[in-house]
């Protein structure tokens, strides 16, 4: 069995889907976090002056997209095929890229507000911003109660449930607007593995 290791700061962002890959997997990794004054000096010592970075026994990953895709297919949590496992890719990219444009780090609240509605916006179909990718996602859901790709679990249910938890900690609703992707992400919580991870889970800002 390889030993895992992840290095990451103090925070859910792009560090949280890995180890909640991990928790529904029920397996154990060592969550080094990583505190904002000894980071300068950590900083140099990665492969590319970033984190998240997974050992895996002797080798170091990075960028948090690869490691998940690796984590999730060691784990099967990838769906039945390569066309279920593009889907979860897909939908795991594609709101990853719309997520890190949220003003996680915005002190005036009047703008911070302002700029999540803005991401959030779903008026202007020309717009290309999470609320769009949301709404497109929305639409491929069957009926709400299913989970993403194929009403099988993947991975891209654990993000699912990660942009709701992360919407919700900047604007206080989440995704209410989006009810199908929202159901996904209520019954990830509910998932035994993932309830129990969550109880114990520290608390952190996003
Ligand atoms: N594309 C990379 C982005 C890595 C990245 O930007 N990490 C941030 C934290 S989320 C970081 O290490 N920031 C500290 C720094 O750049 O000094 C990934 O997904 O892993």
């Amino acid at each position: 069995m390889p030993k895992y290791r992840l290095h990451y700061f103090d925070l859910r962002a792009r560090g949280e889907l890995l180890r909640l890959v991990f928790a529904e997997a029920g397996q154990d990794f060592d969550d080094k976090r990583i505190s904002f004054p000894e980071w300068p000096k950590l900083k140099p010592t990665t492969p590319f002056g970033g984190v998240p970075v997974l050992e895996v026994d002797n080798q170091r990953m990075s960028q948090s997209l690869c490691i998940v895709r690796y984590l999730a297919r060691e784990f099967k949590l990838t769906g039945d095929s390569n066309k279920h496992e593009f889907a979860a890719d897909e939908v795991v990219t594609t709101m990853e890229e719309f997520l890190f444009k949220l003003p996680f780090m915005e002190q005036d609240q009047k703008k911070k507000m302002e700029l999540v509605k803005e991401q959030l916006d779903t008026s202007d179909k020309a717009k290309f911003n999470l609320g769009r990718v949301l709404q497109t996602y929305e639409s491929r859901i069957a009926k709400k109660g299913d989970y993403f790709v194929n009403n099988k679990f993947t991975y891209a249910d654990l993000f699912i449930y990660h942009v709701s938890q992360t919407v919700k900690a900047l604007d206080g609703k989440g995704m209410t607007s989006f009810p199908k992707l929202e159901a996904i992400a209520e019954r990830v919580s509910q998932r035994p593995k993932i309830k129990k991870y969550l109880a114990s889970r520290p608390s952190c800002p996003f």
